[in-house]
């Protein structure tokens, strides 16, 4: 255990993991926390990396149990920390094969997709050939008032440059993070595609993580030379760009719109149910009890409907193909 509270046993018996890859410095740590909802990996705005070693935290949801990993950046300046932070990822994905992966690039340099975490992606992506279901890019640090078409032009260069069709990204904002609301939010967003949208699968370590800071120049001029090409193509992919636009409008309304619904059901359930006069100190607790309760009532229905849509998908393979899908 470290002072936080983490842990890095081997045995993290847990059904899941979370793995939360990236550089150093992109809020890997800062996002654990926002997920788990405490302050349990040691995060910072700082000139050097902070994390150096792997370690995890248990999370339920509903009633699966994962392991929120906290795991170095892969690329700094030197060869020899590179080398370390590659076996310190490979440490996360022996202690949890059966994991989801949330790839955490920053948004904080006014939105633009860094070759840095382009070709921190690319070398573990050959390690462990990531599948779109257990996928996502999270897009982290954002400017909150960014134009409306930055979310599906980065998602068709997302699609591009990593060359995985149909890959999820998760746009988050930079928050105040003594807003409770904001920090609501963002932890919101993370269930839904961490959680909700993205399925477990095994990973297998296909080869070693080829990096060399050698040759990050010559790789940074390979990333130039595609993304000139795709400049020229985005001037002809007006269509798709606004159709994209439109369906990652729709998610996040029906999603907002879910939510919604669910604190009126459970408002409405209270108000039912709370006929006792309190006094303010005490509405006051009962009220924050509640709204801890009510993000934790959100993760576990948004599981459920997860399960819900696993089980008709099942039945649907079962009645059509006699399960031979599935195998
Ligand atoms: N206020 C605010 N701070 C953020 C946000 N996203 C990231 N940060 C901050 O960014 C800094 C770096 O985040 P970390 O979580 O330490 O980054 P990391 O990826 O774990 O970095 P390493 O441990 O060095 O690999 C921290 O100070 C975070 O609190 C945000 O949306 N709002
Ligand atoms: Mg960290």
């Amino acid at each position: 255990m470290n002072a936080g509270g983490a842990t890095n046993d081997h045995d993290n018996g847990a059904t899941f993991g979370i793995i939360l890859l990236g550089n150093t410095g992109v809020g890997k740590s800062f996002l654990g926390n926002i997920l788990l909802g405490r302050e349990v990996f040691k995060h910072e705005c700082s000139p050097s990396s902070v994390t150096h070693a792997t370690e995890f935290q248990a999370y339920a949801a509903d009633g699966d149990s994962y392991a929120v990993f906290n795991i170095p950046g892969l690329l700094e300046d030197d060869q020899d920390a590179v080398d370390r932070n590659k076996q310190e990822i490979y440490k996360a994905f022996q202690q949890s094969p059966n994991s989801v992966v949330g790839f955490v690039f920053t948004g904080g340099s006014g939105g633009r997709i860094k070759s840095e975490d382009l070709i921190a992606f690319n070398a573990i992506h050959k390690t462990y050939n990531f599948k779109q279901e257990s996928l996502v890019i999270i897009i982290n640090d954002l400017p909150s008032d960014r134009p409306k078409t930055y979310e599906s032009e980065t998602t068709i260069k997302l699609e591009r440059l990593l060359k995985i069709p149909n890959v999820k990204v998760c746009f988050l904002n930079h928050i105040n993070t003594r807003d409770a609301g904001e920090c609501e939010e963002l932890c919101k967003e993370l269930v839904e595609f961490i959680i909700v949208q993205c399925e477990p699968h095994i990973h297998e370590k296909v080869a070693d993580i080829q990096l060399n800071v050698d040759v990050i120049s010559q790789l940074k001029e390979e990333l130039r030379q595609q993304e000139r090409k795709f400049k020229r193509e985005i001037a002809l992919l007006t269509t798709k760009i606004a159709e994209i636009q439109r369906k990652i409008e729709a998610d996040k309304l029906r999603r907002d719109q879910e939510y919604k619904a669910l604190l009126q059901n459970m408002a409405e359930e209270k108000r039912v149910h709370e006929a006792e006069e309190l006094h303010p100190k005490q509405l006051i607790g009962k009220l924050r009890t509640e709204k801890i309760a009510d993000t934790h009532r959100y993760q576990r229905s948004s599981h459920m409907v997860q399960q819900a849509h696993k089980k008709k998908k099942k039945f649907f393979e079962l009645c059509c193909f006699g399960g031979s899908r599935s195998q």
